[in-house]
Protein backbone atom coordinates (compact mmCIF):
# COMPACT_ATOMS: atom_id res chain seq x y z
CA UNK A 1 0.00 0.00 0.00
CA UNK A 2 1.21 3.82 -0.54
CA UNK A 3 2.85 5.56 2.22
CA UNK A 4 1.08 8.55 3.17
CA UNK A 5 2.14 11.99 4.98
CA UNK A 6 1.43 15.38 4.94
CA UNK A 7 3.51 17.85 3.30
CA UNK A 8 3.73 21.45 2.85
CA UNK A 9 2.95 23.99 -0.18
CA UNK A 10 6.20 23.03 -2.18
CA UNK A 11 6.11 19.47 -0.62
CA UNK A 12 8.45 20.10 1.95
CA UNK A 13 7.85 17.64 5.27
CA UNK A 14 6.62 19.37 7.59
CA UNK A 15 8.23 18.52 10.86
CA UNK A 16 11.45 17.49 9.47
CA UNK A 17 10.23 13.89 9.41
CA UNK A 18 7.81 11.81 7.86
CA UNK A 19 4.92 10.88 10.11
CA UNK A 20 2.85 8.24 8.08
CA UNK A 21 -1.03 8.61 8.57
CA UNK A 22 -3.11 5.90 8.22
CA UNK A 23 -4.76 4.60 4.97
CA UNK A 24 -8.23 6.05 6.89
CA UNK A 25 -6.92 9.28 5.77
CA UNK A 26 -7.62 8.58 2.16
CA UNK A 27 -10.87 7.10 2.53
CA UNK A 28 -12.26 10.77 4.50
CA UNK A 29 -11.23 12.06 1.17
CA UNK A 30 -12.86 9.60 -1.57
CA UNK A 31 -9.58 8.37 -2.44
CA UNK A 32 -9.37 4.72 -3.68
CA UNK A 33 -6.35 2.28 -3.36
CA UNK A 34 -5.34 -1.22 -4.05
CA UNK A 35 -2.14 -2.83 -3.99
CA UNK A 36 -0.99 -5.41 -6.72
CA UNK A 37 1.85 -6.94 -7.78
CA UNK A 38 2.74 -5.94 -11.55
CA UNK A 39 5.31 -9.25 -11.56
CA UNK A 40 2.30 -11.66 -10.62
CA UNK A 41 -0.57 -13.50 -13.22
CA UNK A 42 -2.97 -13.70 -10.12
CA UNK A 43 -2.53 -9.33 -10.32
CA UNK A 44 -3.83 -9.50 -13.99
CA UNK A 45 -6.61 -11.15 -12.82
CA UNK A 46 -7.68 -8.38 -10.51
CA UNK A 47 -6.70 -5.61 -12.66
CA UNK A 48 -9.42 -7.41 -14.74
CA UNK A 49 -11.82 -7.46 -12.08
CA UNK A 50 -11.26 -4.07 -10.88
CA UNK A 51 -11.28 -2.61 -14.22
CA UNK A 52 -14.81 -4.47 -15.05
CA UNK A 53 -16.58 -4.03 -12.37
CA UNK A 54 -15.66 0.23 -12.14
CA UNK A 55 -15.89 0.20 -16.32
CA UNK A 56 -12.08 1.29 -16.84
CA UNK A 57 -12.39 0.16 -20.75
CA UNK A 58 -9.83 2.66 -22.00
CA UNK A 59 -6.12 2.01 -20.44
CA UNK A 60 -2.53 3.43 -21.74
CA UNK A 61 0.99 3.51 -20.55
CA UNK A 62 2.93 7.32 -19.26
CA UNK A 63 6.33 6.76 -18.60
CA UNK A 64 7.61 10.00 -16.84
CA UNK A 65 11.14 11.19 -17.29
CA UNK A 66 13.02 13.73 -18.78
CA UNK A 67 13.87 10.92 -21.90
CA UNK A 68 10.89 9.20 -22.55
CA UNK A 69 8.32 11.79 -22.31
CA UNK A 70 7.90 14.19 -24.42
CA UNK A 71 7.63 17.90 -23.63
CA UNK A 72 8.95 16.58 -20.36
CA UNK A 73 9.79 20.24 -18.41
CA UNK A 74 6.20 21.65 -19.62
CA UNK A 75 4.15 18.60 -19.00
CA UNK A 76 5.84 17.85 -15.20
CA UNK A 77 5.16 22.09 -14.62
CA UNK A 78 1.44 20.99 -15.47
CA UNK A 79 1.60 17.73 -13.34
CA UNK A 80 2.71 20.05 -10.32
CA UNK A 81 -0.11 22.70 -10.46
CA UNK A 82 -2.85 21.99 -8.48
CA UNK A 83 -6.19 21.18 -9.95
CA UNK A 84 -9.11 18.81 -10.86
CA UNK A 85 -11.22 17.15 -13.34
CA UNK A 86 -13.98 16.34 -14.03
CA UNK A 87 -13.96 12.33 -14.36
CA UNK A 88 -12.00 10.39 -11.54
CA UNK A 89 -8.04 9.87 -12.25
CA UNK A 90 -6.95 6.28 -11.85
CA UNK A 91 -3.13 5.43 -12.08
CA UNK A 92 -1.75 1.90 -11.54
CA UNK A 93 2.05 2.42 -10.64
CA UNK A 94 3.74 -0.62 -13.01
CA UNK A 95 7.59 0.81 -11.79
CA UNK A 96 9.36 3.16 -10.14
CA UNK A 97 7.72 5.47 -7.84
CA UNK A 98 5.82 9.29 -7.50
CA UNK A 99 4.22 11.65 -5.15
CA UNK A 100 0.48 12.38 -5.67
CA UNK A 101 -0.88 15.33 -3.81
CA UNK A 102 -4.39 15.71 -2.79
CA UNK A 103 -6.06 18.21 -0.17
CA UNK A 104 -7.87 16.62 2.80
CA UNK A 105 -10.84 18.36 4.33
CA UNK A 106 -8.82 21.02 6.24
CA UNK A 107 -7.19 21.59 2.75
CA UNK A 108 -4.36 20.62 3.77
CA UNK A 109 -1.38 18.62 1.32
CA UNK A 110 -1.67 15.02 1.89
CA UNK A 111 1.12 13.10 -0.31
CA UNK A 112 0.79 9.42 -1.64
CA UNK A 113 4.02 8.22 -2.23
CA UNK A 114 3.31 5.98 -5.12
CA UNK A 115 5.22 2.61 -5.84
CA UNK A 116 5.23 -0.43 -8.04
CA UNK A 117 2.14 -2.25 -7.52
CA UNK A 118 0.11 0.77 -5.88
CA UNK A 119 -3.02 1.73 -7.54
CA UNK A 120 -5.40 4.55 -7.05
CA UNK A 121 -8.41 6.27 -8.02
CA UNK A 122 -9.04 10.19 -7.29
CA UNK A 123 -12.35 11.21 -7.05
CA UNK A 124 -13.37 13.98 -9.84
CA UNK A 125 -13.86 17.20 -8.26
CA UNK A 126 -10.76 16.71 -5.88
CA UNK A 127 -7.97 19.10 -6.29
CA UNK A 128 -4.48 17.18 -6.82
CA UNK A 129 -0.92 17.08 -8.00
CA UNK A 130 1.59 15.05 -8.89
CA UNK A 131 5.54 15.06 -8.72
CA UNK A 132 8.53 12.73 -8.93
CA UNK A 133 10.05 11.34 -6.21
CA UNK A 134 14.38 11.30 -6.19
CA UNK A 135 14.37 8.24 -8.34
CA UNK A 136 12.91 10.65 -11.35
CA UNK A 137 11.62 7.54 -13.16
CA UNK A 138 7.62 6.50 -13.09
CA UNK A 139 5.65 4.61 -15.36
CA UNK A 140 1.78 4.44 -14.87
CA UNK A 141 -1.28 2.93 -16.27
CA UNK A 142 -3.53 5.37 -17.18
CA UNK A 143 -7.22 3.82 -16.62
CA UNK A 144 -10.64 5.62 -17.89
CA UNK A 145 -14.14 5.16 -18.42
CA UNK A 146 -15.12 5.65 -21.82
CA UNK A 147 -12.94 7.63 -24.42
CA UNK A 148 -10.31 9.36 -22.16
CA UNK A 149 -10.57 13.17 -21.00
CA UNK A 150 -7.44 14.61 -19.36
CA UNK A 151 -8.75 18.26 -19.11
CA UNK A 152 -7.09 20.10 -15.66
CA UNK A 153 -9.06 22.53 -14.19
CA UNK A 154 -6.51 24.53 -12.48
CA UNK A 155 -7.64 25.98 -8.61
CA UNK A 156 -10.06 27.53 -7.84
CA UNK A 157 -13.31 26.08 -9.47
CA UNK A 158 -15.65 26.66 -6.67
CA UNK A 159 -18.34 26.96 -9.22
CA UNK A 160 -17.27 24.11 -11.22
CA UNK A 161 -20.32 21.52 -10.70
CA UNK A 162 -18.39 18.65 -10.10
CA UNK A 163 -16.42 20.27 -7.88
CA UNK A 164 -19.53 21.46 -6.03
CA UNK A 165 -20.62 17.57 -6.15
CA UNK A 166 -17.23 16.56 -4.80
CA UNK A 167 -17.46 19.39 -1.73
CA UNK A 168 -21.32 17.68 -0.99
CA UNK A 169 -19.77 14.09 -0.74
CA UNK A 170 -17.05 14.94 1.61
CA UNK A 171 -19.56 16.02 4.21
CA UNK A 172 -21.32 12.22 4.62
CA UNK A 173 -18.09 11.40 5.47
CA UNK A 174 -16.43 11.47 8.99
C1 LIG B 1 -2.83 14.29 -14.37
O1 LIG B 1 -3.93 14.83 -14.40
O2 LIG B 1 -2.33 13.69 -15.33
C2 LIG B 1 -2.10 14.38 -13.15
O3 LIG B 1 -2.66 14.75 -12.17
C3 LIG B 1 -0.68 13.96 -13.20
C4 LIG B 1 -0.38 12.64 -12.70
S1 LIG B 1 -0.28 11.26 -13.79
C5 LIG B 1 0.47 11.61 -15.26
NI1 LIG C 1 -4.76 15.23 -12.57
Amino acid sequence: APQVWMVGETGEDLHGTREFLPLSKLEEIGVLHWHLDPKKSESEEELAEIRKERGYNYMDLIEICPDKLENYEEKVKNFFREHMHADEEIRYCLEGSGYFDVRDKDDKWVRIWMKEGDMIVLPAGIYHRFTLDDTNYVKLMRLFIGEPVWTAYNRPQEDHPVRQEYVKSLNGNT
